[in-house]
């Protein structure tokens, strides 16, 4: 018995009804793509990787790189993705932390890793978005028939990696009822048939578009538009041939900005969602301005899968997260004592069920840090629900910025800048922006009589850290605004720069 691999990809071994339609129209049926996922089975357990060992790729989106996931849950192996913006340097810790003994990069990247990967015991293999490299090479002698591993409930099915207000990234363990049970309630109730078509941009390496898009379809048997990446011409073309389509804001807000965004061109379509970042308000009322269709929007994070959606039968409320989902619990609590506080008030988001992870990978006191012992999870978001029960986030306890749907936590960013000839202190903050929600600002202080020089700062920036994490701007002070206990003030400093950015952006 696997159950996860059992119930999302076992059932449709022999389906010949479509998954994944590919750009250019060409589609893989089932039946095909778990030919693929068991050839590739074969070549990781000749590897010599075993149930409980991780691997980890690093792949641009493509059929194959979903084959690999398929791969390792079958075979038992933990898989974790990594964003393909990912630098060296950062794959240098992943690889490391989690102790993976085979990594899959592109044929480009492998030459930058391979040493690095040698260095901590791990493999190199490739696989490119064309299917080719040298994991396709060494699948293509293998039988399209594995044997599946038996896995427990509780046995781990991913590693994902979310980065922390100490900088230092905790890889969250996911295990096989994690996956299985966020994906059946969110099926059920978003009412996921095998008539679905879901227009598919995310990309493939984070909870939104692996978890939640792709195991949702998985559950009930329809098929997914599976493009490369959010391309407004692409996602104009397929709308027409979809029911459903799950996004970050960023997707919504670029599509009203297009004229081709109709309620005829969304005729089709059955249901839009959107996560990973807040939705104004003022977009979910133009998007059912525009398409006669009220974007419903859900609340979840790496650790948790989904915890909360607005209702698909019911008032879809916006600027809400909507209501905790069916299996979860969720409270609000006062942070400073960990008590509940009276309904409507401000506090602290709590959730527990059998989509939150078990903790973090070998790192039990960040894990004992966030967990309750009475199995809530504490998010770092803050939220108050209503009276009938719908959840509003207000911000976040974290120092956290999402920019498209992405997170970057600005120790990492200041960790950098600090680092850097003339700085002697640096804060990131996170900054209004119309298209990705928020942009990452740097603000750095000199060292006495120096003089630092921004555009290598922005250069190191570059070389260190996935584009995402790169500060937009570099700005240059005296000193930082501090509280009394000497803390840096960063929502004052975020004020300042807002008002002193924006005249320059006009
Ligand atoms: C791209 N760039 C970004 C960026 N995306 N910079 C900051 N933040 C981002 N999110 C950079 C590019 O590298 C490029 O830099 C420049 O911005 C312009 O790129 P673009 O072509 O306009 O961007 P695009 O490729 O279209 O990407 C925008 C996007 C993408 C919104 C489509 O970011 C995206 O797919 N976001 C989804 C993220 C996601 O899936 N999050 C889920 C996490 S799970 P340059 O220098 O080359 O010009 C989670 C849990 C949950 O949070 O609840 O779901
Ligand atoms: P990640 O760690 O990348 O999984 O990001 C999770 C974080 O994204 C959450 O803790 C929230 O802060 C944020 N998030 C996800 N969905 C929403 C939403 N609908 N509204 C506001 N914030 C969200």
């Amino acid at each position: 018995m696997n159950p996860l691999y059992d119930r999302l990809f076992g059932c449709h071994a022999d389906s010949a009804r479509p998954f994944l339609i590919v750009p250019g129209g060409t589609s893989l049926t089932y039946g095909a793509f778990l030919g693929l996922a068991a050839r590739y089975a074969n070549v990781l357990r000749d590897q010599g990787l075993r149930a409980g060992d991780r691997l980890a790729a690093q792949i641009d989106k493509s059929p194959e790189a979903l084959a690999l996931y398929a791969a390792c849950l079958r075979a038992g192996i933990v898989f974790l993705p990594l964003n393909t913006g990912y630098t060296p340097d950062e794959l240098d810790y992943f690889v490391g932390n989690s102790g993976a003994g085979l990594l899959v990069c592109s044929a480009s990247a492998d030459p930058a890793l391979r040493l690095m990967a040698a260095r901590h015991g791990a493999a190199t293999m490739t696989l490119d978005a064309d299917g080719t490299g040298s994991f396709a090479d060494a699948a293509a002698s293998q039988p399209d028939r594995f044997e599946t591993r038996d896995r427990e409930a509780g046995d781990l099915a991913a590693l994902l990696y979310t980065s922390g207000t100490t900088g230092r990234s905790k890889g969250a363990m996911l295990t096989h009822e994690n996956l299985l049970s966020n994906a059946l309630t969110l099926a059920r109730c978003w009412r996921f048939t095998a008539d679905d078509v879901l227009l598919h941009a995310l990309p493939i390496f984070h909870t939104h578009g692996l978890f939640v898009a792709t195991n949702v379809t998985l559950a009930t048997g329809g098929a997914m538009i599976f493009l490369p990446k959010f391309d407004l011409d692409a996602i104009v073309d397929n709308l027409p041939r979809a029911t459903a389509m799950m996004g970050v804001p960023t997707f919504y807000t670029r599509l009203l900005d297009d004229s081709r965004l109709t309620r005829d061109l969304t005729r089709g379509m059955r249901l839009f969602t959107s996560g990973s970042a807040p939705l104004l308000a003022g977009t979910h009322a133009a998007f059912e301005d525009r398409t006669g269709h009220r974007i419903l929007e859900r609340y979840g994070m790496t650790e948790t899968g989904m915890n909360t959606s607005n209702p698909y039968d019911g008032d879809r409320r916006a600027g809400t997260v909507g209501l905790p989902l069916p299996d979860v619990s969720l409270r609000v609590t006062a942070p400073e004592t960990g008590q509940e506080v009276p309904r409507g008030e401000i506090g602290q988001i709590e959730v527990r069920g059998p989509n939150v992870f078990t903790g973090y990978w070998r790192m039990p006191e960040k894990t004992a840090e966030e967990m309750r012992e009475d199995g809530y999870f504490i998010t770092g978001d803050l939220g108050r629900i209503d009276a009938d029960g719908y959840v509003t986030i207000v911000g976040r306890n974290k120092d956290l910025i999402i920019t498209g749907g992405y997170n970057v936590y600005p120790k990492e960013v200041e960790m950098v800048l600090d680092a850097q000839p003339g700085v002697l202190e640096s804060a990131v903050i996170g900054v209004p922006h119309d298209d990705l929600g928020e942009t990452v600002i740097g603000v750095i202080v000199p060292r006495p009589g120096a003089a630092p020089d921004v555009e290598a700062i922005l250069s190191a920036c570059r070389d260190k850290l996935a584009r995402i994490k790169n500060p937009r701007e570099i700005v240059v002070r005296d000193d930082l605004p501090r509280n009394t206990m000497g803390k840096v003030q960063k929502n004052r400093l975020r004020e300042d720069l807002v008002a002193a950015l924006a005249p320059q952006r006009g």
